[in-house]
């Protein structure tokens, strides 16, 4: 497809790769690594590193749209798709929204809808090298249709919910869904401070 036609309003191509996140690069040990499925589930599920690189594989190939503006395009990720973790879970009734926790007490919210998009996964590589510590490793995940903030690096975790509530950007202010084909997602309606969200 034309490049174009690919980038949403607002955006520029980037052949780079930024480094973004809120405070320090985690030293995670995949000895003591755990990833837990746990909140809205009839039973919490807990992977060590070995488990969780068990699961089923697969290779997808999205572009990266970030909601300070840069998007960089054709991007190879390999890992475990959220619906291949989603089979071992079982939500209890009325499941309808997760939060993701990653190390140092990031949180990103999404929609089940969102989270078990077919090209959504939990990715250890990039371009076929394996994810850089910048980058999230061991794990992050890769959410192609969304903001990048929604991507969660040094993932541990996925919290299921009945409710929604914003994660770590969102109660900074950035939009509860963030989809990047819709420019008034970058930002939430309500100004930080004012959000009826804010926790
Ligand atoms: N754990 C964690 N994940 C995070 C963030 C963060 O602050 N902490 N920032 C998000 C934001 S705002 C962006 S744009 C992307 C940047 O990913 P990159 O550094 O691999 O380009 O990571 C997302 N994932
Ligand atoms: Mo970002």
């Amino acid at each position: 497809m034309a490049e174009k036609l690919r980038v949403p309003p607002g955006q520029h191509v980037t052949r780079g790769f930024p480094v973004l996140h809120e405070g320090d690069v985690p030293r995670i040990e995949p000895a003591n690594w755990r990833f837990a499925v746990f909140g809205l589930v009839e039973e919490p599920l807990t992977l060590d590193y070995e488990a969780f690189r068990a699961l089923p594989h697969c290779r997808i190939e999205a572009d990266v749209h970030c909601v300070t503006g840069w998007s960089k395009l054709d991007n190879a990720w390999e890992g475990v798709a959220s619906r291949d973790l989603w089979e071992r879970v079982k939500p209890g009734a009325g499941a309808r929204f997760v939060m993701i926790h990653a190390a140092g007490g990031f949180t990103a919210n999404l929609s089940l809808d969102d989270f078990l998009q077919p090209d959504v996964l939990f990715a250890w590589s990039h371009n076929g090298v394996p994810l850089s510590p910048e980058h999230g490793w061991p794990l992050r995940l890769v959410v192609p249709r969304l903001y990048f903030w929604k991507s969660a690096k040094w993932v541990e975790g996925v919290e299921v919910m009945a409710e929604d509530r914003p994660g770590f950007w969102e109660r900074g202010g950035y939009h509860m869904r963030g989809d990047p084909w819709q420019p008034q997602n970058r930002y939430s309606h309500y100004p930080p401070g004012k959000d009826p969200w804010r926790v």
